[in-house]
């Protein structure tokens, strides 16, 4: 039966680091200030009293690949796409694990630089599969890859969370290491959930952190899946801006409430389907109030009502984040569909395209040629 990976001393709740395996400078830790170049101060917390600290000093970089049983230069095969300077220092530590294929493995972790760009100084979640399958993945750096924190910056709590895919023995890991000088070290901060959240708990389906589109999107649709446990706890998506979009849940639970952002005036219209278009008006939606639909709640539904202006250039990646609460709990996989203006009408009210963003670069084109024959005409 696939279930959630429990670690030895996985919450650090012994007040040591028994159970993980350490190089450099690690220590579990209570409630923690991390003083930054700047002056900043950060307090990170525990979740219960116990987390691991990590700073980026104590052994090289090629000490903790060795650490790992993973090939020089690994980590700065990482960075180097990225034109980032080399690693030279830090930490890690790691556990090895049996699981089976299905389960999942979940750690929290909070990152603080105390350097400023360029200095990069980035953390890193490392997962090695029982057939040698290496992952090496940049949680945080004051630049990018990963959550990119500015100098002095903070992450905040993410999840590094993972569904597993093989039988046998794994290990997890984390670094955090010092680019190009061994001075103004990073930290990095486990546990095994979030603690008091600094300055944010950036969970998977946070505002901070919203579920992202699987990546053979069509473009016209964004189609996100997922599973609801927490069924009246918002779930954020994000896909690329546009001028009002239609939810369809093709599968799972239905939607029993939307939180839509804040965008142009923030007044939203929204409309149910009536078995044959969305021709219901169920009411105004303000932005970040959760607008409640029926009891049983709807499978499908339409936002309109955002502002003309609002229409950016559509390459430019500005978002439009959508919170859903659910009816019951499953596994949801739902479509929000681009709804496009056909600006050549000059009407108010949008109009549902099922061209998505394709039309909306069709009716650039469409008014860019208009403009021209203007011109011609007026010769
Ligand atoms: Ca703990
Ligand atoms: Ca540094």
């Amino acid at each position: 039966m696939a279930a959630p990976i429990s670690l030895i001393n996985q919450g650090f709740e012994t007040g040591d680091l028994s159970g993980w395996d350490t190089i450099g400078q690690v220590v579990a830790a209570g409630p923690t200030t991390v003083v930054t170049n700047n002056g900043t101060n950060y307090l990170i917390s525990p979740n219960e009293s116990s987390m691991a600290f990590m700073d980026s000093f104590g052994a090289s970089v090629s000490e903790i690949e060795s650490f790992f049983g993973i090939a020089s230069g690994s980590f700065n095969a990482t960075q180097t796409p990225f034109g980032n300077s080399s690693l030279t220092n830090g930490s890690a530590i790691s556990q090895s694990f049996v699981a089976s294929a299905g389960d999942t493995i979940d750690m929290s972790w909070n990152y603080a630089a105390r350097d400023y760009i360029p200095f990069t100084d980035p953390s890193f979640a490392v997962l090695i599969a029982p057939d040698g399958t290496t992952q090496i993945e940049t949680l945080a750096s004051t630049t990018g890859p990963g959550l990119a924190t500015g100098s002095d910056g903070i992450s905040g709590v993410f999840s590094f969370a993972e569904e597993l895919s093989q039988d046998g023995e794994y290990t997890i890991g984390f670094a955090v290491t010092n680019s190009s000088d061994t001075i103004l070290n990073a930290t990095l901060f486990l546990d095994d959930a979030a603690g008091e959240c600094n300055p944010s708990c950036n969970e998977l389906g946070s505002p901070e952190n919203p579920l992202l589109p699987e990546e053979d999107d069509t473009p016209d649709s964004f189609d996100f899946s997922f599973t609801v446990t927490e069924p009246s706890f918002p779930i954020f998506i994000d896909p690329i801006v546009a001028v009002g979009y239609d939810y369809v849940v093709n599968s799972g639970p239905n939607v029993a409430s939307v939180i839509l952002p804040e965008i142009g005036d923030g007044i939203f219209d929204v409309y149910g389907w009536d078995g044959s278009d969305y021709n219901l008006f169920l009411g105004e939606a303000l932005a970040n109030i959760a607008f409640d639909f029926e009891p049983d709640g709807v499978s499908q539904f339409q936002v309109k009502g955002i502002e003309v202006e609002e229409m950016l250039d559509p390459s430019d990646p500005a978002a439009f984040i959508t919170g859903l609460t659910f009816v019951e709990a499953g596994d949801v996989d739902i479509s929000q569909i681009a709804i496009t203006i056909d600006t050549d009408d000059l009407v108010d009210v949008p109009a549902p395209s099922s061209l998505g963003l394709l039309g909306i670069s069709l009716i650039m084109m469409r008014s860019i040629r208009k403009k021209a024959s203007i011109s011609f005409m007026n010769k």
